[in-house]
Protein backbone atom coordinates (compact mmCIF):
# COMPACT_ATOMS: atom_id res chain seq x y z
CA UNK A 1 0.00 0.00 0.00
CA UNK A 2 2.68 2.18 1.12
CA UNK A 3 4.59 1.59 -2.33
CA UNK A 4 1.19 2.05 -4.04
CA UNK A 5 0.70 5.84 -2.42
CA UNK A 6 4.12 6.26 -3.60
CA UNK A 7 3.86 5.73 -6.63
CA UNK A 8 0.50 7.53 -7.07
CA UNK A 9 1.64 10.73 -5.91
CA UNK A 10 4.99 10.87 -7.37
CA UNK A 11 3.11 11.05 -10.78
CA UNK A 12 2.30 14.94 -11.91
CA UNK A 13 -1.48 14.94 -13.16
CA UNK A 14 -1.74 16.35 -16.70
CA UNK A 15 -4.34 19.18 -16.75
CA UNK A 16 -5.78 20.53 -19.99
CA UNK A 17 -6.83 23.74 -18.94
CA UNK A 18 -6.77 27.44 -21.24
CA UNK A 19 -3.70 29.46 -21.21
CA UNK A 20 -3.46 33.50 -20.89
CA UNK A 21 -3.19 35.10 -24.05
CA UNK A 22 -3.42 31.62 -26.03
CA UNK A 23 -4.83 31.06 -29.86
CA UNK A 24 -4.82 27.53 -30.43
CA UNK A 25 -6.65 24.76 -29.35
CA UNK A 26 -6.11 22.86 -25.98
CA UNK A 27 -3.86 19.50 -27.38
CA UNK A 28 -5.94 16.90 -28.35
CA UNK A 29 -6.56 14.67 -25.73
CA UNK A 30 -8.67 12.67 -28.32
CA UNK A 31 -8.59 10.91 -31.57
CA UNK A 32 -11.50 13.11 -32.36
CA UNK A 33 -9.65 16.00 -31.35
CA UNK A 34 -6.50 15.00 -33.54
CA UNK A 35 -9.01 14.86 -36.75
CA UNK A 36 -10.83 18.18 -35.76
CA UNK A 37 -7.51 19.73 -35.49
CA UNK A 38 -5.74 18.04 -38.56
CA UNK A 39 -8.81 19.59 -40.81
CA UNK A 40 -8.55 22.91 -38.70
CA UNK A 41 -5.64 22.91 -39.80
CA UNK A 42 -6.40 21.99 -43.91
CA UNK A 43 -9.34 25.32 -43.39
CA UNK A 44 -6.61 27.56 -41.95
CA UNK A 45 -4.67 27.44 -45.12
CA UNK A 46 -7.38 27.50 -47.65
CA UNK A 47 -8.90 30.35 -45.99
CA UNK A 48 -5.24 32.03 -46.91
CA UNK A 49 -4.91 31.38 -49.49
CA UNK A 50 -8.46 32.67 -50.58
CA UNK A 51 -7.62 35.97 -48.00
CA UNK A 52 -4.80 36.32 -50.15
CA UNK A 53 -5.97 36.06 -53.74
CA UNK A 54 -8.67 38.44 -53.15
CA UNK A 55 -6.47 41.03 -51.46
CA UNK A 56 -4.18 40.33 -54.43
CA UNK A 57 -6.78 41.22 -56.86
CA UNK A 58 -8.59 43.94 -54.65
CA UNK A 59 -5.33 45.72 -55.47
CA UNK A 60 -4.81 45.06 -58.84
CA UNK A 61 -7.70 46.13 -59.85
CA UNK A 62 -7.48 49.44 -57.59
CA UNK A 63 -4.67 49.93 -59.59
CA UNK A 64 -5.02 49.21 -62.99
CA UNK A 65 -8.72 49.91 -63.16
CA UNK A 66 -8.35 53.23 -61.48
CA UNK A 67 -10.43 56.24 -63.09
CA UNK A 68 -6.66 57.90 -63.86
CA UNK A 69 -5.33 54.89 -65.29
CA UNK A 70 -8.42 54.32 -67.00
CA UNK A 71 -9.82 57.27 -69.08
CA UNK A 72 -12.64 55.81 -71.55
CA UNK A 73 -14.27 52.89 -69.40
CA UNK A 74 -15.68 50.58 -71.32
CA UNK A 75 -19.06 49.30 -71.03
CA UNK A 76 -20.60 45.91 -70.10
CA UNK A 77 -22.14 44.38 -67.44
CA UNK A 78 -21.43 40.58 -68.06
CA UNK A 79 -18.69 38.08 -68.99
CA UNK A 80 -19.94 34.90 -68.70
CA UNK A 81 -16.79 32.82 -68.39
CA UNK A 82 -15.13 34.95 -65.34
CA UNK A 83 -19.34 33.92 -64.31
CA UNK A 84 -19.27 30.45 -64.76
CA UNK A 85 -15.17 30.28 -62.56
CA UNK A 86 -16.77 32.22 -60.01
CA UNK A 87 -19.16 29.94 -59.08
CA UNK A 88 -17.61 27.20 -60.29
CA UNK A 89 -14.42 27.33 -58.27
CA UNK A 90 -15.84 28.31 -55.03
CA UNK A 91 -18.15 25.26 -55.35
CA UNK A 92 -15.34 22.88 -55.78
CA UNK A 93 -13.88 24.59 -52.95
CA UNK A 94 -16.49 23.67 -50.92
CA UNK A 95 -17.05 20.18 -52.26
CA UNK A 96 -13.86 19.55 -51.15
CA UNK A 97 -13.81 21.13 -47.58
CA UNK A 98 -17.15 19.00 -47.19
CA UNK A 99 -15.09 16.09 -47.97
CA UNK A 100 -12.52 16.45 -45.32
CA UNK A 101 -15.64 17.77 -43.09
CA UNK A 102 -18.54 15.18 -42.93
CA UNK A 103 -16.31 11.81 -42.40
CA UNK A 104 -14.85 14.03 -39.05
CA UNK A 105 -18.46 14.93 -38.04
CA UNK A 106 -19.30 10.96 -38.83
CA UNK A 107 -16.26 9.81 -36.84
CA UNK A 108 -17.25 12.57 -33.84
CA UNK A 109 -20.84 11.83 -33.66
CA UNK A 110 -21.66 8.28 -34.11
CA UNK A 111 -20.93 5.94 -31.27
CA UNK A 112 -18.65 3.62 -32.82
CA UNK A 113 -19.48 -0.24 -33.12
CA UNK A 114 -17.14 -2.07 -30.49
CA UNK A 115 -17.67 -5.65 -31.57
CA UNK A 116 -17.30 -4.48 -35.41
CA UNK A 117 -13.64 -2.73 -34.08
CA UNK A 118 -12.99 -5.73 -32.20
CA UNK A 119 -14.06 -8.04 -35.25
CA UNK A 120 -12.04 -5.61 -37.90
CA UNK A 121 -9.20 -5.75 -36.27
CA UNK A 122 -8.85 -9.64 -36.18
CA UNK A 123 -10.11 -10.14 -39.70
CA UNK A 124 -7.45 -7.67 -40.31
CA UNK A 125 -4.34 -9.51 -38.61
CA UNK A 126 -5.70 -13.02 -39.93
CA UNK A 127 -5.21 -11.65 -43.41
CA UNK A 128 -1.35 -10.60 -42.48
CA UNK A 129 -2.69 -6.61 -43.80
CA UNK A 130 -0.62 -5.02 -41.22
CA UNK A 131 -0.61 -1.79 -43.02
CA UNK A 132 -4.25 -1.29 -43.38
CA UNK A 133 -4.33 -2.57 -39.25
CA UNK A 134 -2.10 -0.07 -38.17
CA UNK A 135 -4.26 2.80 -40.22
CA UNK A 136 -7.24 1.46 -38.88
CA UNK A 137 -5.87 1.37 -35.17
CA UNK A 138 -5.06 5.16 -35.67
CA UNK A 139 -8.88 5.66 -35.56
CA UNK A 140 -10.17 2.93 -33.42
CA UNK A 141 -8.90 1.13 -30.36
CA UNK A 142 -9.26 -3.06 -30.73
CA UNK A 143 -8.32 -3.58 -27.38
CA UNK A 144 -10.27 -1.07 -25.57
CA UNK A 145 -13.48 -2.04 -27.81
CA UNK A 146 -12.23 -5.77 -26.42
CA UNK A 147 -13.63 -4.21 -22.79
CA UNK A 148 -16.77 -2.38 -24.01
CA UNK A 149 -18.08 1.14 -23.09
CA UNK A 150 -17.96 2.65 -19.91
CA UNK A 151 -21.24 4.39 -19.61
CA UNK A 152 -21.87 8.00 -17.76
CA UNK A 153 -24.93 9.72 -17.59
CA UNK A 154 -24.57 13.67 -17.97
CA UNK A 155 -27.23 15.80 -16.72
CA UNK A 156 -26.96 19.50 -16.60
CA UNK A 157 -29.12 21.41 -13.78
CA UNK A 158 -29.09 25.18 -13.08
CA UNK A 159 -26.14 24.98 -12.08
CA UNK A 160 -24.02 22.29 -11.88
CA UNK A 161 -24.10 18.24 -13.24
CA UNK A 162 -25.32 15.43 -11.89
CA UNK A 163 -23.14 12.31 -12.96
CA UNK A 164 -24.77 9.20 -13.16
CA UNK A 165 -22.91 5.52 -13.70
CA UNK A 166 -25.47 3.07 -14.53
CA UNK A 167 -22.77 -0.01 -14.86
CA UNK A 168 -21.82 0.66 -10.94
CA UNK A 169 -24.46 -0.56 -8.25
CA UNK A 170 -23.93 -0.44 -4.56
CA UNK A 171 -25.44 -3.43 -2.56
CA UNK A 172 -28.68 -1.95 -2.57
CA UNK A 173 -28.99 -1.92 -5.62
CA UNK A 174 -28.48 1.69 -6.35
CA UNK A 175 -26.40 3.06 -9.17
CA UNK A 176 -23.60 5.85 -8.13
CA UNK A 177 -25.13 8.96 -8.75
CA UNK A 178 -23.01 12.18 -7.25
CA UNK A 179 -23.62 16.23 -7.77
CA UNK A 180 -20.23 18.29 -9.14
CA UNK A 181 -20.12 21.72 -8.22
CA UNK A 182 -18.04 24.59 -9.40
CA UNK A 183 -16.18 25.79 -6.33
CA UNK A 184 -16.06 29.24 -7.39
CA UNK A 185 -19.64 30.96 -7.62
CA UNK A 186 -17.81 34.46 -7.76
CA UNK A 187 -18.73 34.75 -4.05
CA UNK A 188 -16.22 35.72 -0.97
CA UNK A 189 -17.84 32.84 0.82
CA UNK A 190 -16.86 30.26 -2.36
CA UNK A 191 -13.20 29.26 0.09
CA UNK A 192 -14.81 28.70 3.35
CA UNK A 193 -17.91 26.92 1.53
CA UNK A 194 -15.54 24.52 -0.36
CA UNK A 195 -13.48 23.58 2.96
CA UNK A 196 -17.11 23.39 4.81
CA UNK A 197 -18.16 20.47 2.61
CA UNK A 198 -15.13 18.74 1.19
CA UNK A 199 -12.79 19.13 4.30
CA UNK A 200 -10.34 19.97 1.53
CA UNK A 201 -7.56 22.84 1.57
CA UNK A 202 -6.40 23.03 -1.87
CA UNK A 203 -9.15 25.50 -2.70
CA UNK A 204 -6.18 28.44 -3.68
CA UNK A 205 -4.03 26.49 -6.13
CA UNK A 206 -7.25 25.30 -8.27
CA UNK A 207 -8.19 26.68 -11.14
CA UNK A 208 -10.74 29.87 -11.17
CA UNK A 209 -13.98 28.77 -12.71
CA UNK A 210 -12.76 25.50 -13.97
CA UNK A 211 -12.53 23.08 -10.72
CA UNK A 212 -15.16 21.10 -9.46
CA UNK A 213 -15.76 19.54 -6.02
CA UNK A 214 -16.46 15.86 -7.44
CA UNK A 215 -15.16 15.88 -11.10
CA UNK A 216 -16.85 13.31 -13.06
CA UNK A 217 -14.24 10.40 -12.98
CA UNK A 218 -13.27 8.16 -15.89
CA UNK A 219 -10.55 5.03 -16.96
CA UNK A 220 -8.03 5.88 -19.58
CA UNK A 221 -7.53 3.81 -22.44
CA UNK A 222 -11.46 2.87 -22.19
CA UNK A 223 -14.60 4.06 -24.95
CA UNK A 224 -16.28 6.08 -22.64
CA UNK A 225 -19.96 6.71 -23.91
CA UNK A 226 -21.50 9.50 -22.33
CA UNK A 227 -25.93 10.19 -22.23
CA UNK A 228 -26.64 14.46 -21.73
CA UNK A 229 -29.97 14.77 -20.27
CA UNK A 230 -31.36 18.33 -18.53
CA UNK A 231 -33.52 18.91 -15.58
CA UNK A 232 -34.78 22.36 -16.15
CA UNK A 233 -33.18 24.25 -19.33
CA UNK A 234 -30.95 23.57 -21.98
CA UNK A 235 -26.89 22.88 -21.36
CA UNK A 236 -23.98 22.07 -22.65
CA UNK A 237 -21.60 19.18 -21.81
CA UNK A 238 -18.54 20.19 -23.12
CA UNK A 239 -14.32 19.34 -23.19
CA UNK A 240 -12.26 21.31 -25.64
CA UNK A 241 -9.25 18.69 -25.12
CA UNK A 242 -11.48 15.92 -26.15
CA UNK A 243 -13.56 18.02 -28.92
CA UNK A 244 -16.46 16.50 -27.67
CA UNK A 245 -19.34 19.20 -26.92
CA UNK A 246 -22.63 17.78 -26.52
CA UNK A 247 -26.51 19.73 -25.68
CA UNK A 248 -28.03 18.86 -22.59
CA UNK A 249 -31.90 19.44 -23.57
CA UNK A 250 -34.46 18.89 -20.99
CA UNK A 251 -36.63 15.50 -22.34
CA UNK A 252 -34.32 14.16 -24.28
CA UNK A 253 -30.70 12.24 -24.24
CA UNK A 254 -27.84 13.14 -26.64
CA UNK A 255 -25.49 10.48 -27.08
CA UNK A 256 -21.65 11.12 -27.36
CA UNK A 257 -18.14 8.96 -27.20
CA UNK A 258 -14.45 9.93 -26.23
CA UNK A 259 -11.72 7.37 -25.64
CA UNK A 260 -8.52 9.19 -23.41
CA UNK A 261 -5.19 7.44 -23.24
CA UNK A 262 -3.32 10.31 -21.21
CA UNK A 263 -4.36 10.12 -17.57
CA UNK A 264 -4.83 13.72 -16.45
CA UNK A 265 -7.04 16.64 -15.51
CA UNK A 266 -9.36 17.93 -18.34
CA UNK A 267 -11.28 20.82 -17.92
CA UNK A 268 -14.76 22.21 -19.29
CA UNK A 269 -17.42 24.36 -19.33
CA UNK A 270 -21.16 24.55 -19.57
CA UNK A 271 -21.58 26.11 -23.36
CA UNK A 272 -24.89 27.02 -23.25
CA UNK A 273 -26.30 30.22 -21.35
CA UNK A 274 -28.47 28.49 -19.33
CA UNK A 275 -28.88 31.42 -16.59
CA UNK A 276 -27.79 33.58 -14.21
CA UNK A 277 -24.73 30.98 -12.75
CA UNK A 278 -24.29 29.64 -15.64
CA UNK A 279 -20.32 30.89 -15.73
CA UNK A 280 -20.26 28.95 -12.64
CA UNK A 281 -21.16 25.64 -13.63
CA UNK A 282 -17.32 24.01 -15.22
CA UNK A 283 -17.07 20.46 -16.06
CA UNK A 284 -13.68 18.50 -14.44
CA UNK A 285 -13.06 15.26 -15.77
CA UNK A 286 -10.20 12.94 -14.04
CA UNK A 287 -8.88 10.36 -16.43
CA UNK A 288 -7.34 8.28 -14.20
CA UNK A 289 -5.49 4.28 -14.95
CA UNK A 290 -7.91 1.38 -14.93
CA UNK A 291 -6.39 0.09 -11.37
CA UNK A 292 -7.34 3.90 -9.75
CA UNK A 293 -11.08 3.91 -11.31
CA UNK A 294 -11.38 0.35 -10.00
CA UNK A 295 -10.55 1.71 -6.64
CA UNK A 296 -12.21 4.66 -6.51
CA UNK A 297 -15.67 2.55 -8.31
CA UNK A 298 -15.44 0.44 -4.70
CA UNK A 299 -15.02 3.10 -2.31
CA UNK A 300 -17.96 5.03 -4.48
CA UNK A 301 -20.19 1.21 -4.09
CA UNK A 302 -18.87 1.10 -0.45
CA UNK A 303 -20.63 4.33 0.04
CA UNK A 304 -16.78 6.22 1.32
CA UNK A 305 -17.61 8.62 -0.92
CA UNK A 306 -15.12 10.91 0.26
CA UNK A 307 -12.35 8.67 0.68
CA UNK A 308 -13.39 7.83 -3.17
CA UNK A 309 -12.60 11.36 -4.56
CA UNK A 310 -9.82 11.43 -2.36
CA UNK A 311 -8.22 8.36 -4.05
CA UNK A 312 -8.58 10.31 -7.08
CA UNK A 313 -6.90 13.74 -6.26
CA UNK A 314 -3.85 12.82 -7.60
CA UNK A 315 -3.94 11.09 -10.86
CA UNK A 316 -1.69 8.64 -11.32
CA UNK A 317 0.25 7.72 -14.29
CA UNK A 318 0.43 4.73 -16.44
CA UNK A 319 3.78 3.98 -15.03
CA UNK A 320 2.09 3.86 -11.89
CA UNK A 321 -0.65 1.23 -13.05
CA UNK A 322 2.17 -1.11 -14.44
CA UNK A 323 3.76 -0.87 -11.15
CA UNK A 324 0.54 -1.32 -9.20
CA UNK A 325 -0.32 -4.09 -11.22
CA UNK A 326 3.23 -5.94 -10.87
CA UNK A 327 2.89 -5.68 -6.57
CA UNK A 328 -0.43 -7.57 -7.35
CU1 LIG B 1 -25.47 25.26 -18.07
Amino acid sequence: MAALTAALFAAPAFAALPEDGGINFQPAATRIAERVHEFHIVLLWIITAITALVTVLLVWVMIRYSQRANKTPRKFSHNTTVEVIWTVVPALILVGIASLSFPNLYYQNVTPNLGEIAATSKKLLAENRTAEHLAYTKNYSPDAAEKGFVNVKVQGNQWNWTYTYPDLMDEGGNVIEFVSNGIHKGRPSDKANYEASTGRTDFDSQPVNYAVDYPMVVPAGRYIRYYTAAADVIHSWTVPAFAVKTDAVPGRLNEGWFLVDEPGVYYGQCSEICGIDHAYMPIEVRVVPQAQYDRWAELMKAGDFEGAFASILTVASLDAETQLASNN
